[in-house]
């Protein structure tokens, strides 16, 4: 059994991107490894959030997780900051870790490119999704492309504490999504699907009524050819749809094309309308049914207690390495 690790910002708007992309590789993997999906709020205060806001789009993921299959009994499922050890360990990573390496972060780059100065905790973001991952002894960390940068720190990090002090840490891998399971925007098919776009009909969100997925998929951008078929350079946004038709369907993306030859944009975005509505409300439905339960608040502190009695552990053979401490 390999441990397995990843998380998710408590930020709002979950999409069929982070479903399709995240989630789904999630419950897979629970099958047959010991895993652990944390909500990382610590993360997510790196830039300003209402605090309000916040304590709602944590139950929301939470509630989310549940509902798309992650199972109490098999994973541990917690919030961040109810285990202190993450915090913890970042600072004694953050003491083995350079200006120069998190300087190289692009995600950092992009994030503070308007501001002459920015928070401390966006630069060492790295840092903290580092102990993350090294607080549990994780071999396997899903996540998408655009996390390989943090990966590579924290692999890098985790030898550079190995070598100097001897074995402290698994060196993990990280599990990149293919390419073709990244979800594009519906109005910029160009860029992928995020949570801050401006666009509401940008994005299908797990928590979207069936009338605005009718909206959001009908105003889709497409092109000006009228066939149905994949090709992601010259007809990037009928294929990002027929991506998603195949993921919620199970049907091929060649057997989606024959079915459509002939057809119009229109129906095959109803018939789309249709099998998204169709994947989406019975998520909705659980979610509904868990969102504002005693029991959502259990598992909640079940998991945070699993978390901290692992992490405990770590940290405590870390003091040891490092001399800290009596
Ligand atoms: P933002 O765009 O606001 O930064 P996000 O939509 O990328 O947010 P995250 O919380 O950063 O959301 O991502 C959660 C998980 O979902 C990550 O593993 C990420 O790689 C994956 N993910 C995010 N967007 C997509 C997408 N469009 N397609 C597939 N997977 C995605
Ligand atoms: N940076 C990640 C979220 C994240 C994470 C982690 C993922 C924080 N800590 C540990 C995997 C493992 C993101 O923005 N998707």
């Amino acid at each position: 059994m390999k441990r397995v690790f990843s998380g998710v910002q408590p930020t709002g708007n979950i999409h069929i991107g982070n479903y399709l992309g995240a989630l789904m590789q999630f419950v897979e993997l629970q099958q047959d490894n010991d895993c652990i999906y944390c909500i990382v709020d610590l993360h997510s205060i790196t830039l300003p959030q209402d605090p309000k806001i916040l304590k709602d789009n944590i139950l929301d993921v939470a509630a989310l997780y549940l509902a798309v299959g992650l199972d109490p009994k098999k994973s541990v499922i917690f919030v961040q900051s109810m285990v202190p050890g993450h915090a913890e360990l970042a600072w004694i990573l953050m003491c083995n870790s350079y200006t120069g390496e998190l300087s190289r972060m692009t995600q950092f780059k992009q994030k503070s490119k308007d501001s002459e100065s920015a928070p401390t905790g966006l630069f060492t973001y790295p840092i903290l999704m580092a102990a993350d991952i090294l607080l549990y002894d994780t071999d396997v960390v899903p996540v998408g492309n655009d996390q390989k940068q943090h990966i590579e720190i924290t692999r890098d990090l985790a030898e550079r504490v190995n070598n100097k002090y001897g074995k402290t840490f698994v060196v993990p891998d990280g599990r990149f999504l293919k390419e073709g399971a990244r979800i594009m925007s519906l109005d910029d098919p160009t860029s992928k699907m995020s949570k801050s776009a401006e666009n509401i009909h940008s994005r299908i969100s797990l928590l979207d009524d069936a009338n605005k997925i009718k909206k959001s998929i009908m105003r889709s951008t497409t092109d000006s050819e009228g066939s149905i078929r994949f090709d992601s350079i010259n007809k990037p946004g009928v294929s990002n749809l027929l991506n998603i038709y195949s993921a919620f369907s199970g049907m091929g993306v060649a057997e989606i094309e024959k079915k459509y030859e002939g057809c119009g944009y229109g129906d095959f975005k109803k018939d789309l309308v249709e099998v998204t509505v169709g994947a989406i409300m019975p998520i909705q439905q659980r979610y509904h049914e868990i969102r504002k339960s005693q029991e959502l608040i259990d598992i909640l502190k079940d998991g945070a207690e699993r978390a901290n009695a692992t992490s405990e552990k770590t940290l405590a053979r870390v003091k040891k390495k490092f001399g800290l401490g009596l």
